[in-house]
């Protein structure tokens, strides 16, 4: 029994800490002038930090997302960050006076001369709704070119998620096509979000968040923060009670999933680390459990376009 109750309080920390990933940039510390990237302008190359300037990088600690960045060169190479940028985890608001959204920092990048890449840390979800939201601002100023061509002069913002497993990418925004002084979006801070597919779609969802800028003056800055994973794991939708699984706890080898409505279910069962030790469709109510060892599973059942969350015994 207390084995039980232990597997039952490490479940709820483990669906807490899925429900929200997120960084603000708050736990690094910001610290003041310019990044000069020691690497080799005219090649694709990793950055890292130096010592005495704003850091690039962030390894999580557990708590804000980490982070890594890297830079590519025009298909004519520049100095890229070698001359000494404005760029990384600044405390210092767009403007001097318009604060950041969420806390005292976020994160600056500006000047590249080519291209600079911002990747998060990869995120692993379960859900049926996951979405991702930030913030960005845009400095007014004469950005140039519509961001077709790989060259100075071609300034553009990306955002999106990549679906790991899929490999699809979701656009937050990309200014490609357009000169980004006439979409209008500059000069504030702007949220933004993107719906994300479910796993109702594809049992396995691993995310990434990935900011790509490319730009050539230090007048042109682009500021993020507090960006968000959102999560609805439906324990406490209506989808409920569609489904009641029994008995639960099971001890033989056996749980009945029934069903408010007719036709084939779809069934995941997932360990509370999250891996996945069930995948499969039954179109009668009995589900084969004897391959599980005792212990509590994250149940997911789909039916008809309904999807349902719930927790399973088995003694
Ligand atoms: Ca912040
Ligand atoms: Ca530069
Ligand atoms: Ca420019
Ligand atoms: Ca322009």
């Amino acid at each position: 029994m207390k084995k039980i109750t232990f597997l039952v309080m490490l479940l709820i920390s483990v669906i807490s800490f899925a429900q929200s990933e997120s960084t603000s940039f708050e736990e690094p510390e910001a610290i003041g002038g310019d990044y000069t990237d020691t690497g080799d302008a005219i090649m694709a190359h990793d950055l890292i930090d130096n010592a005495g300037e704003p850091f690039v990088n962030f390894p999580s600690t557990g708590e804000e997302l980490g982070f890594t960045a890297s830079y590519a060169p025009y298909d004519t190479p520049g100095v890229g960050l070698t001359d000494g940028d404005s760029v990384g985890v600044t405390s210092f608001a767009p403007d001097g006076n318009y604060p950041f959204p969420d806390g005292v920092q976020g994160y600056k990048i500006s000047d590249v001369d080519g291209n600079f890449i911002l990747e998060f840390d990869e995120f692993v979800t379960t859900s049926t709704g996951p979405s991702i939201s930030l913030y960005f601002f845009i400095t007014e100023t004469g950005y140039e070119g519509d961001g077709t061509v790989n060259e100075s002069g071609s300034d553009r913002l990306r955002i999106y998620i990549r679906h790991i497993e899929e490999g699809t990418e979701y656009d937050i925004i990309d200014t490609t096509g357009d000169d980004i002084n006439d979409l209008g979006i500059e000069g504030q801070w702007i949220n933004s979000s993107v719906s994300l597919p479910s796993s109702y779609d594809f049992p396995d969802l691993t995310f990434q968040l990935v900011i790509e800028v490319r730009c050539n003056a230090s007048t042109e800055a682009f500021f993020f923060d507090h960006i968000q994973f959102d999560e609805s794991l439906g324990l406490e939708n209506n989808s409920q009670k569609t489904f009641s699984i029994y008995p639960n706890p099971a001890s033989n080898g056996y749980v009945n999933v029934t069903s408010t409505s007719s036709g084939v279910k779809t069934v995941f069962v997932y360990d509370v680390v999250g891996k996945q030790v069930i995948n499969t469709t039954i179109s009668s109510n009995k589900l084969n459990v004897s391959k599980l060892t005792s212990g509590v599973y994250i149940m997911k059942i789909s039916q008809n376009g309904i999807l349902s969350t719930k927790k399973l015994v088995i003694k």
